[in-house]
């Protein structure tokens, strides 16, 4: 479709300094534009696995792009998942479609495709995923995107991919992800701070973005999404990466 070998995976990446400084006021996280001008940098510090995972989708997309269908990257961010798909997909005729509502993030994922010449068969829209068709879809990515939206849009959303999707389809599906086991969940979420610690986050920046978080970032249980996507309709469900707190599960209609 285009030439994209060339393209950078990774943006370039400006350094997350937003919760260096000690905050009178915490103000609930959003994606505006103080914060899509770091993110490459504010992910990539903050999510174990992360690139392994965007390097994945690569081969999966190429696995399971069908000809003459639609790919989806539902809140995508600056792309890089996009940007993945891209890179992986040999089946013909097909169009990317990237989501996101954060008009500063679409800006951002816009110029890069631009950069990079990789326009051709990629539509970035500025909107809801919540209200976004899904059609024709061969592969659908939600990559720590599902963790953002109210729980009780969570089943509407999955049930509306699957039915947007061709059989044999699959959903990749990654979010941070809570332990019932009360052992377990401490000990991995400490162990997701000492990462954040090891990339070189301050234990103020890590609190402050936590407060941040609060309410706007919500995990489940690995149990709980497997359960709905299958609700869902989804036929084969499974985990294929973890890494603490953080997974990725393929989802096959
Ligand atoms: C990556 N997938 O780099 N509609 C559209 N977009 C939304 C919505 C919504 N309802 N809610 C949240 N978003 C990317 C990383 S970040 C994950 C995804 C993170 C968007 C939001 O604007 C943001 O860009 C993205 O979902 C979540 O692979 O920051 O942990």
């Amino acid at each position: 479709m285009c030439d994209l070998r060339a393209c950078a995976t990774f943006p370039p990446m400006n350094k997350d300094q937003i919760y260096s400084d000690s905050l009178a006021n915490i103000a609930a996280f959003n994606f505006d534009a103080q914060v899509a001008d770091v993110f490459a940098d504010m992910i990539e510090r903050s999510v174990p696995g992360y690139r392994a995972i965007i390097t994945m989708i690569e081969t999966l997309t190429e696995h399971y792009a069908q000809p003459g269908s639609n790919l989806y990257d539902l809140g995508c961010s600056l792309g890089a998942a996009t940007f993945s798909m891209v890179r992986g997909l040999d089946a013909e005729n097909c169009q990317i479609i990237a989501v996101d509502n954060s008009a500063a993030m679409v800006a951002r994922c816009r110029k890069a495709l631009e950069r990079t010449h990789t326009c051709a068969g990629v539509r970035v829209v500025d909107g809801d995923i919540l209200t976004t068709e899904i059609a024709n879809a061969s592969v659908v990515v939600l990559n720590f995107t599902l963790q953002f939206i109210p729980l009780d849009e969570r089943f509407r959303l999955l049930k509306k991919i699957q039915q947007g999707m061709r059989p044999g389809g699959v959903l990749i599906l990654s979010e941070k992800v809570v332990f019932d086991d009360v052992h377990l969940d401490n000990l991995l979420s400490g162990i997701h701070h000492d990462f954040k610690r090891a990339h070189g986050y301050s234990d103020l920046e890590v609190s402050q973005k936590r407060s941040a978080l609060e309410n706007v970032l919500i995990p489940e249980t690995i149990a709980a999404h497997r359960e709905r996507l299958a609700q869902a309709g989804f036929t084969s469900v499974d985990v294929w990466f973890q890494c603490f707190n953080f997974m990725s599960m393929l989802a096959v209609k």
